[in-house]
């Protein structure tokens, strides 16, 4: 049986780090190369080889395939919604040209599988706002949720008309306190809990009624592996999974840590990723993920939080050590 080996492109982001870690777990720390633009994460060290990688730079991108014998690729680089609005152009550029590369290169060498994430961001203000379904009026505002549209698109061309096995999910907005979230409209259910735990206060850059789709991190792992190990014949959707966990607005999620931190208020200052967050459902119906490789989260809101105030304690600790401010 020929071995895995895997390229994560994207490794020292929010999903990146956990995804590596997992992905080492199961098939060992040298068969799984992680890949970035930045630096390696701390997290990563000593755990398996780190390689230096643009993705946009095509040639070196396939060196690293041919040079790794690499068989799946995760492309997990990107530009997300609210950094995407700052810069429409550079997240377009990126987040085509980068699955374009990559689906270049896996058609070339024969790579047998890839995975690339999209959002729920594809959806748009006409979409169902309440179990928005898979297949719907999509019509996205930002440019990020219109790079995911037309991504999804071209995994599933990749699919019919070259046999590419690419397999992709539509996350919600991920909640998690390994490494730190990239530029979402989501990432206040992160940040939350950054400022809750460090000044028991937080000031949310949304209305405390917007009601978001959202997930716990290792809920959001086990989907992607649970996906990539689903046998070929029962994925039945080539363009992007529909996946749900949970859904909250600012003002639950507020409560629920005040259960647990009992002085903690929340203040709302809805700046520019209103819009954009009010342009999403507010939850999603995931029915074909389930069915197809029987899809099912474990955490909602309540566990969650426990999990979260638990781990993320020790992380901040160990975070204002690190930069000093902690003896
Ligand atoms: P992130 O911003 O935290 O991480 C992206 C990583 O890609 C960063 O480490 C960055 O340095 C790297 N990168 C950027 N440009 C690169 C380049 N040219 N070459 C190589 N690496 C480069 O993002 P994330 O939250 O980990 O998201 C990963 C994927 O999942 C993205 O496609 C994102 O759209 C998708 N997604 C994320 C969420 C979420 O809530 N985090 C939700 C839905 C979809
Ligand atoms: C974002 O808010 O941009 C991401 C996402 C839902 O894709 N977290």
């Amino acid at each position: 049986m020929i071995k895995e080996k895997i390229l994560v492109i994207g490794a020292c982001g929010q999903i990146g780090v956990e995804l590596t870690l997992e992905l080492r777990r199961i098939y060992g720390g040298s068969q799984v190369v992680a890949s970035d633009l930045r630096e390696e994460n701390e997290l990563l060290k000593g755990t398996g080889p780190y390689v230096s990688l643009d993705v946009m730079n095509k040639e070196m991108l396939h060196v690293q395939v041919i040079r790794q014998n690499v068989t799946q690729i995760y492309l997990l680089a990107a530009i997300l919604s609210a950094t995407g609005e700052k810069n429409p152009n550079l997240a377009w550029s990126l987040n085509m040209q980068s699955l374009l590369n990559v689906l270049e290169i896996a058609r070339d060498e024969q790579v047998k599988k890839v995975y690339w994430p999209s959002s729920i961001a594809v959806f748009g203000p006409t979409s169902p706002r309440v179990l928005c379904p898979q297949h719907t009026i999509i019509e996205p505002i930002t440019v990020y949720g219109i790079s995911k549209y037309a991504g999804e698109f071209w995994c599933n061309y990749y699919h019919h008309r070259y046999g590419l096995d690419v397999r992709s999910l539509r996350y919600p907005g991920l909640i998690s306190y390994k490494s730190e979230p990239g530029g979402g409209t989501t990432d206040y259910a992160v940040e939350i809990f950054y400022d809750a735990l460090s000044e028991n206060r937080y000031d949310c850059f949304l209305k405390e009624d917007t009601f978001l789709p959202m997930m716990y991190m290792p809920d959001a792992i086990r989907a992607t592996v649970e996906l990539m190990e689903a046998e070929e014949k029962n994925i039945t959707v080539r363009t992007s999974y529909n996946i749900a966990a949970m859904s909250f607005s600012p003002s639950e999620i507020g409560a629920e840590i005040k259960k647990h931190l009992p002085g903690f208020e929340i203040t709302y200052q809805p700046d520019y990723r209103q819009t954009i967050a009010e342009s999403w459902p507010q939850s999603i119906d995931d029915r074909i993920a389930r069915n197809d490789w029987h899809w099912k989260p474990a955490y909602d809101l309540a566990g969650m939080t426990v999990d979260m105030l638990k781990y993320m304690k020790p992380a901040i600790e160990a975070r204002n050590r690190k930069n000093g401010k902690v003896h």
